[in-house]
Formats: structure tokens, C-alpha cells, sequence
């Protein structure tokens, strides 16, 4: 099957399309604060729906196959965000994007979104200023500076519960809040193991166990949709820094950013605890050290819009390849 009548022949040749793959799909990479992003520019059937969400949940049921094989082994691995490039739905907007990672889809992704604008600044594709881009979860505004930075406006957060108790097995009881910020987020101060670099696997663990329990707790955001984001807050080891952060993403991996769907919620936290005023400048280090600035402000509706600057840099232009002898073209199976 030819790589250039992939949408067609894919869907021809099987309906849902879920067993096929392109002949080959280009990418780029980058990394934006540490954090990889993979944006996919072609070979990847374009989602049917007329919003973002209906277009993802296209993805999740024709073409999850796609997914684990851009970002899970051999050709990717766990730490590795992808990002697909749609059509906008939206007449003002630049792009559409959806945001996927070695276990799920996310709603908006922060760092993402970040080096999507640097990929299209790299393709000759955008200069700096400000475009939107629509997102499963809403439309968010990028800025590109002449600097290379990308600040993100982006959809709404809120803190939508505080001083949630719950009790993790062999850590004891962890209190925090659950707030959105693009996605769910866990986010607590409480931790046996301390948030600096060498201790990555220690906390993993501690923020999976927390994941479990609150899993099995029932503990949810609004609407009964799952946290699937824990996020624990720390003293920062740098001086510009505000604080530090460690964050367990929806695929079980630590973002090496300081995670931007994470910073607006912790910013909708601050706020919400009185912590923070409007535009008042907070710089979030990650556990890797790196640095986001995010601030707040307040939209006619009265909805917090949190703001994110960080910077994002290519790594490669690629192309991945899908040979149809190769058992292994749909990813590695865990082992
Ligand atoms: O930057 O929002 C973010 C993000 C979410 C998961 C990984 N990065």
C-alpha cells in the first residue's frame, strides 16, 4: 500500500481501518523543556468528526494501532508525546491537534502544544505570532516570540476539589487537591520520597500508588471523569524558581517538563487557596530542573485562563517506516 493514497486505501481496505498501517509516516521531533513531542505530518488517516472530541474518539476506536506504534517501542518510547495534526474545526484556527502517549489520548498537552509551534515554526509554517489551535478540550492560543519562546493561553482551569484524603497502601494518607488544566489532576504536597533528580523510579512508584488508590477510592474530577495525572509539589532547588514539581502522566511515565496542563491546574489551586493573584508571575521547575513561567488571568466570563511560556527545540525530522513482514511494526508487545 503506497504512502500517498494512505487515508483512502486504509479505509477501503478495511473499514475500521484497525489492523492497517501507511507504508510510511513522516514526523518531528522535539523536545520542549525536556519533554519529547512527536508531531505526525502525514500517513496518518485523517480522523472523521466535526469537533476535536468526535475526531479523537475516531482515533482511539479505527486507529489506536497508530498511536503505539509512532510513540511506543521500537520506534518510540514511553516518555514520548505525540501529537496528529487535523484540519482546525474552527475558521479562525491554525490546526487542529490531538495529543496521544504510550498508554492514551490526553486532552490538551501543555509541552506539546509547545513544540508543536516550534515544529511549525521549523517547517516554514508559521513566524512569530500568535495562532489558535483546537484541541479536543478547546481552543487554546500559542504565541511564538522572536526569541523561540511559546507562550500557551490555554482552556480554562479550575480547582474543582480541596483537601482530598486518601488512603495509600504501604504510603499511608495523602491529602490534596483535584483540579483541571486541560487534563485531571492529583496534586499534593504530601511525599515520602523527596522531589529531586536520581529519585525519578522512587516517585514513579509513589505517585503510581497513588494513582491506585484513588482509582480504587472512586475519586474523580467533575462529571465523573478520571484523574489520571498525579502531580506532587515541592520546594524549588532553583533560585528563580518558585516551585518544583513531579508529575506521573496517563501512561505511567514522568514528564521531564514541568508539565503544562499541570502548572494551570496548580495555578487554578493557588488561586482557588488565595495563594496567587491575577498575572502574578509563577515559575514552576520540573524534576529535571527545567523552568515554565505560568501566570492567570481573568476572561469576560469570569473563567481563570492560565498562561504557560516555556521553549521547545527540534530534535530530527524522520521518517517511520511500516514494513508489512515486520512483527513488530505495530509496537513492542510489553514484556
Ligand atoms: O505539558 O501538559 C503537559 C503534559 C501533559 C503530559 C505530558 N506533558
Amino acid at each position: 500500500m503506497s504512502n500517498t493514497a494512505t487515508v483512502d486505501e486504509m479505509r477501503a481496505a478495511d473499514p475500521s481501518a484497525s489492523s492497517v498501517f501507511p507504508a510510511s509516516m513522516r514526523v518531528v521531533d522535539s523536545h520542549t523543556e525536556g519533554e519529547p513531542t512527536r508531531v505526525v505530518l502525514d500517513g496518518w488517516p485523517q480522523p472523521r468528526g466535526d469537533t476535536m472530541a468526535e475526531r479523537l474518539e475516531d482515533v482511539r476506536t479505527n486507529f489506536d494501532h497508530l498511536r503505539r506504534a509512532v510513540v511506543c517501542e521500537p520506534r518510540g518510547y514511553d516518555a514520548v508525546v505525540g501529537a496528529l495534526l487535523t484540519p482546525p474545526v474552527n475558521a479562525d484556527s491554525t490546526t487542529g491537534v490531538i495529543f496521544f502517549n504510550n498508554g492514551t489520548y490526553l486532552g490538551m498537552c501543555g509541552h506539546g502544544a509547545i513544540g508543536v509551534m516550534r515544529t511549525l515554526q521549523h517547517l516554514g509554517r508559521i513566524t512569530p505570532g500568535t495562532i489558535r489551535l483546537d484541541t479536543p478540550v478547546g481552543t487554546v492560543s500559542a504565541e511564538l516570540g522572536i526569541d523561540g519562546s511559546v507562550t500557551i493561553e490555554n482552556v480554562p482551569s479550575f480547582c474543582h476539589a480541596r483537601n482530598v484524603t486518601v488512603d495509600v497502601p504501604h504510603i499511608g494518607k495523602v491529602t490534596g487537591d483535584v483540579a483541571w488544566g486541560g487534563n485531571w489532576f492529583f496534586i499534593t504536597h504530601d511525599t515520602p520520597v523527596q522531589v529531586k533528580s536520581g529519585n525519578a523510579k522512587e516517585l514513579t512508584r509513589v505517585t503510581q500508588a497513588i494513582q491506585d488508590a484513588i482509582n480504587a477510592a472512586g475519586i474523580s474530577g467533575a462529571d465523573g471523569e478520571p484523574i489520571d495525572h498525579i502531580e506532587i509539589s515541592a520546594p524549588p532547588t532553583r533560585a528563580d524558581a518558585d516551585c518544583r514539581n513531579f508529575v506521573l502522566c496517563s501512561g505511567g511515565e514522568y514528564d521531564r517538563s514541568p508539565c503544562g496542563t499541570g502548572t494551570s491546574a496548580k495555578l487554578a489551586v493557588l488561586y482557588a487557596r488565595g495563594e496567587i493573584a491575577l498575572g502574578t508571575r509563577w515559575r514552576q521547575e520540573s524534576i529535571t530542573g527545567s523552568l515554565f513561567t505560568g501566570w492567570l488571568t481573568m476572561n469576560a466570563s469570569g473563567d481563570l485562563i492560565p498562561h504557560v511560556r516555556g521553549t521547545a527545540y527540534v530534535t530530527s525530522e524522520a521518517t517511520l517506516l511500516f514494513d508489512a513482514a515486520d512483527p513488530f511494526r505495530g509496537g513492542t508487545p510489553s514484556a
